[in-house]
């Protein structure tokens, strides 16, 4: 029996152009199914030097053996050339001043409205911003991410979760021969019970009838509510062709909790280390 989750049917390729402005269709939209894709937000040159500096964290974390930013485990694996490589950074623009002056460009004033009063952008909270990179390759330990919310992390600690945003910004084209992200519309306004037991956390990678698939191109920008269901899909392709990297921001609002290098490890990622 599948759990009855409240569940929307957007249009099929739903997406607007960026063009700096938060219309009213779009916040009934973003209100109604908990998702947004908007494209060409960033161009190919900002999409390239996001890249570029990664690369060259990536080089250093690998020197240093770093395990831990701020508590949270980076995840690694070996990619096709059998190089030890990063999947799931966290807290990336700490390590980056181009980075971190990007997120200082007016756009992100813009996409903070649209998340609601009183929202910022947490670089240094949660766990900053994180980008995944799957590839699917034998020593790749990210080829696919199950269904989960990302407020799973407040509903360990038993309470409905603290409104937050994941700001999702491609660095490589996600069509559906990449997996692509997955996720329930409408399942953001669902109740604690189903927040917690509407699927198996990050086990699951079933499709799902209900699933509606979000396509987006390198530069594109998206926005899911933190209790939406989602999951990635595993590529149909192999090598460099299956590579998807995708950087996600937190938009917070309530109590500030930054992090730093004496930061614990949160229960919830000794789970999905656990499992992952
Ligand atoms: O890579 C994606 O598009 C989604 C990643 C995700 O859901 C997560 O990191 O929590
Ligand atoms: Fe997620």
């Amino acid at each position: 029996m599948r759990f009855p989750l409240p569940v929307t049917n957007p249009p099929p390729n739903a997406s607007w152009e960026w063009n700096g402005k938060f219309t009213d269709e779009q916040a009934r939209f973003l209100d109604e199914h908990g998702f947004i894709r908007f494209s060409n937000f960033a161009s190919m040159d900002e999409v390239q030097m996001i890249r570029d500096e990664l690369a060259a964290v990536e080089a250093q974390w690998v020197r240093e053996d770093r395990e831990f930013v701020n508590g949270i485990p980076i995840k690694y694996g070996i990619n096709d050339l059998g190089e030890k490589f990063v999947q799931r950074f966290a807290f990336a623009s700490l390590f980056s001043e181009k980075m971190t002056a990007f997120f200082g460009d007016p756009r992100w004033e813009i996409v903070k409205t649209m998340c609601g009063e009183g929202f910022r952008i947490g670089l240094d909270e949660k766990d900053g911003v994180v980008v995944n990179h799957y590839l699917n390759v034998p020593g790749s330990k990210y080829k696919r991410l199950g269904w989960h919310i990302d407020a799973l992390r407040d509903v360990f600690y038993g309470k409905m979760p603290e409104p937050m945003w994941n700001v999702g910004m491609y660095l490589d084209d996600s069509h559906i021969d990449k997996g692509a992200l997955r996720l329930i519309p409408g399942t953001h306004k669902q109740s604690f019970p189903a927040l917690l037991f509407g699927k198996r956390h990050f086990m699951d990678n079933r499709d799902d009838p209900r699933e509606y698939i979000v396509e987006a191109d390198a530069g594109d920008l998206t926005l899911h509510d933190g209790r939406l269901w989602h999951r990635v899909g595993k590529s149909l392709n192999t090598g460099p062709a299956s590579r998807r990297r995708t950087m996600y921001i937190p938009f917070l609002n309530g109590d500030v909790l930054k992090k730093n290098e004496g930061s614990k490890t949160p229960f919830y990622h000794r789970f999905s280390r656990l499992i992952g």
